[in-house]
């Protein structure tokens, strides 16, 4: 069994940024207990200190996922893991957009939707016990570092249907009195100052009966103490005629 850590880039210190567990990790482990299976990969999501989580949960692989504005601390996170000898992988918005700030502690970065390329990763490690270069170059959505030079794998097509996506893991992110649900990936406009589009490519829609699924699996999982959903679509109302206000009531 290997042990993977997810932190996410944020200050350790702020109530704001650690408010709602995201909802990445989960995601991601959902799809490696559908695709390699729960029994091979013990995926954990921490929050604090990155030096406090790297020696209590002491993992094999660390998963680091950052926006912008926060990529300091995901340079941090990667240097104090890989001073313990601990590969790291990045991903998320930032080093979707700007693959070249890849460090020389990340050893490989995951552009763009995460799903595919982080089971692909898990299937090497678990192969190999290493991410090289040799082999990374057979993964799309990539970047990663070969002799000092930055390479890029060609990009990965994003999954086709919302509702092939397996709902995501929530236990290993924690119920919290809110939930996010992600009702669509992308936005149907192109405002320019906006990463949406580019980055989830043409919107695509779950079908009501998937998000249903979700909000039950919520309510069955845990005692909802206040029955609070945030929808997480960037624009919600914008596709009125596929159901999901109808369906809901
Ligand atoms: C919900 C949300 C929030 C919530 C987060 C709640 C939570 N903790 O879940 C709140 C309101 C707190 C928030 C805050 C901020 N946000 Co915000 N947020 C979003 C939003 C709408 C959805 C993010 C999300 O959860 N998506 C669903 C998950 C599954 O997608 P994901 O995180 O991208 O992960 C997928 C891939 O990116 C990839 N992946 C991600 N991480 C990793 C890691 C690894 C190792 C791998 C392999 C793959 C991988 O795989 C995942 C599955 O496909 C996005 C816009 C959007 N629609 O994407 C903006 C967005 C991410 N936010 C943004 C920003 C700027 C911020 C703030 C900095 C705003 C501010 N000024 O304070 C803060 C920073 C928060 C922080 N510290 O990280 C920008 C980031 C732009 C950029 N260049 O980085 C976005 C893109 C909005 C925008 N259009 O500009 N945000
Ligand atoms: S998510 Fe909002 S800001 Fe971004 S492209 Fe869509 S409408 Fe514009």
């Amino acid at each position: 069994m290997i042990r993977v850590l997810f932190m996410g880039a944020v200050d350790p210190m702020s109530a704001d940024e650690n408010k709602y567990p995201p909802l990445w990790p989960a995601y991601l482990a959902a799809n490696v207990d559908k695709q390699i299976g729960p029994d091979k990969i013990d995926c954990r999501f921490m929050s604090g200190r990155i030096e406090d989580a790297l020696k209590s949960f002491r993992p094999d692989v660390l998963a680091v996922s950052s926006v912008t504005p926060n990529y300091d601390y995901a340079i941090h996170h990667a240097r104090a893991a890989k001073q313990r000898g601990i590969p790291v992988i990045i991903g998320g918005m930032h080093i979707s957009s700007l693959p070249e700030t890849l460090t020389k502690d990340m050893d490989v970065g995951c552009i763009g939707e995460g799903e595919e390329t982080f089971v692909d990763l898990m299937n090497l490690y678990l192969d190999k016990g290493v991410f090289d270069p040799q082999d990374l170059s057979g993964i799309k959505g990539l970047v990663y570092r070969k002799d000092g030079t930055l390479l890029r794998t060609p990009d990965r097509h994003v999954i086709e249907s919302i509702d092939q996506i397996p709902h995501p893991k929530r236990s290993i992110i924690g119920y919290g009195r809110r939930t996010y649900v992600y009702t669509a990936r992308g936005c149907q406009y192109k405002c320019t100052f906006c990463i949406c589009n580019r980055y989830w490519g043409k919107i695509r829609y779950a079908s009501p009966q998937y998000i249903l699924e979700e909000i039950e699996e919520r309510c069955r999982s845990h005692q909802i103490f206040r029955r609070e959903f945030h929808w997480q679509q960037r624009t919600f109302g914008q596709n009125s005629r596929h159901g999901y206000f109808r369906r809901y009531q």
